[in-house]
């Protein structure tokens, strides 16, 4: 879907001394880092995000366990099941995101090509809808 897409990421493994995985921004990914941060410990049953970035580039990485991401934009919808560390989930600006299903276990890693700017959250679904249909009409794409 529009501005959204997966991203494979390198695997080192190896059978003696396992797996290791390597992002470098710009190049694995395609912009440059400003940001990471990692949500984990969610209670059973716990939804998250319920929002959508005016203009933020993203790669959602689940390095352990499993977590659903539903991206919405006003006509299209997608879920996509995180379970591997070297698969990466793009989001890019004006996508509605919402994060479900997390294993205990579930660890989300974010890189972000900002800075944290709350000026940047869009939590109303109305107001969101709004912005979006004038935005994508507008033909403007990551
Ligand atoms: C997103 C999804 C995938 C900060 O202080 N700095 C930060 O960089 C972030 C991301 C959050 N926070 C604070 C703000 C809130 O007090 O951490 C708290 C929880 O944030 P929030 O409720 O926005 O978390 P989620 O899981 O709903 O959304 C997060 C990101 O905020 C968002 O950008 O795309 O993960």
């Amino acid at each position: 879907m529009v501005n959204v897409s997966l991203v494979n990421l390198s695997k080192f493994a190896d059978a003696t001394y396992g797996s290791l995985t390597a992002i470098e921004g710009g190049q694995d990914i395609p912009f440059p880092i400003e940001r990471v941060y990692y949500i984990y410990d969610v209670p059973n049953g716990v939804r998250r995000g319920f929002h959508s970035h005016v203009d933020l580039n993203q790669i959602l990485i689940c390095v352990k366990g499993k977590v659903k991401i539903l991206t919405k934009t006003p006509t299209e919808e997608l879920i996509t099941e995180l379970s591997a560390p070297n698969e990466g989930l793009y989001i890019g600006p004006m996508v509605w995101r919402e994060m479900y299903d997390f294993t205990e276990d579930a660890v989300l890693l974010v890189l972000a090509n900002k800075h944290y700017d709350v000026k940047d959250y869009i939590r109303d679904y109305s107001i969101y809808e709004k912005m979006a249909r004038e935005f994508f009409e507008n033909g403007e794409k990551k």
